[in-house]
């Protein structure tokens, strides 16, 4: 675990004293787009047009921002367009590496480069700031896209359209604020909210982010009662942000980040859906369990010291979930 300062690896922990003891996400620094003509985005500069072939994703199967990515690529059937590299799931003095392994770590596939870092410097030798997965990457200009992941989710959803026929919009015009407002209390009290609660250095900070994440995780299942999916007959952009947290939620963050007041097993409406979703096709490809379990565990070396990787339950997602 570390940053980049001009280029330079400098192998630092999360610094909570700034913050009152508070896990503060720092933000995402390449926020370009892919668009189907090349055209700018929202936000960063233009010239990414979509093709098949040209851009790579760089992920960690343990990552839950990179889970969304790789769920994207699936559901919108871009496989055979986007190629992927996957880190090895220990993160430690030297951050994310591209050791292989058994289980899925793919080693750097484009340049057979040793650390994540080196895609950073790369792309800008006298870059500073955290070196996060996932990284879109453009093959042609040899640079990074973006390292946000709920922008990346969103240019999968539309831009390749064209190219792969797929034209199934998990983003609709009609619902974007409506899936705003799921998405905004998800990502700062479950999504991220696990994290705050983990990595808390005080009592007042653990207390404020656990107890917000379980009234929303109560708020979800009821609201999951009554209708099939977050937004409700229609599977969202809402849905794929929010499984993530809820697969790695009974295996990982009960135990290791002290989310235990219930698991997701005890959530009747939350446990069928997180089944409903991990049964869609293709989603069940990008979920790697044996990353998962050893990242978090292994790698955060002041909440687990001596790297014991704990026994776990024994999970059925492929259990008929009965919903919709
Ligand atoms: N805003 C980013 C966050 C990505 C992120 O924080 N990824 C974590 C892995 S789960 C990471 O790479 N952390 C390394 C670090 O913070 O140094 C996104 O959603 O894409």
């Amino acid at each position: 675990m570390g940053q980049l300062v001009d280029g330079k690896w400098h192998d630092v922990w999360y610094d909570t004293k700034a913050s009152g003891g508070k896990f503060v996400r720092s933000t995402a620094g390449f926020r370009n787009w892919i668009t189907p003509d090349g055209s700018a985005g929202p936000t960063g500069d233009g010239g990414f047009q979509a093709a098949s072939g040209r851009y790579h994703l760089y992920v960690s199967y343990a990552c839950p921002w990179a889970h969304r990515t790789l769920i994207f690529r699936e559901l919108k059937e871009l496989t055979s367009h986007i190629t992927i590299s996957a880190v090895h799931p220990d993160m430690l003095s030297d951050g994310w590496t591209f050791e292989k392994d058994d289980h899925g770590a793919t080693g750097d596939t484009l340049y057979n480069l040793p650390f994540v870092r080196d895609i950073y410097t790369h792309a800008q030798p006298d870059i500073s700031g955290r070196v996060t997965v996932p990284i879109l990457w453009d093959k042609e200009r040899e640079t990074i896209v973006s390292n946000e992941s709920s922008e990346i989710i969103r240019m999968f959803n539309s831009a390749f359209d064209v190219i792969t026929g797929n034209t199934q919009d998990y983003w609709p015009k009609t619902m974007r604020d409506a899936i705003e407002e799921v998405n905004t209390r998800v990502y700062s009290d479950v999504n991220n909210g696990v994290y705050k609660s983990g990595f808390a250095t005080t009592q007042t900070a653990y207390d404020d982010a656990v107890g917000k994440l379980f009234a929303t995780l109560d708020w979800l299942d009821t609201r999951l009662a009554d209708q099939r999916y977050l937004m409700g007959a229609r599977l969202t952009e809402a849905d794929w942000r929010l499984f993530p947290t809820l697969m790695r939620f009974d295996p990982v963050y009960h135990l290791h980040f002290k989310c235990n007041a219930k698991r997701i097993i005890d959530y009747p409406n939350l446990w069928a859906y997180t089944r409903d979703l991990y049964q869609t096709p293709g989603v069940a490809a990008t979920v790697n369990m044996n990353h998962i379990v050893r990242h978090y565990h292994y790698s955060h070396e002041t909440i687990n010291p001596h790297r014991i990787i704990p026994i776990n339950p024994d999970l059925d997602f492929d259990e008929p979930h009965g919903r919709g």
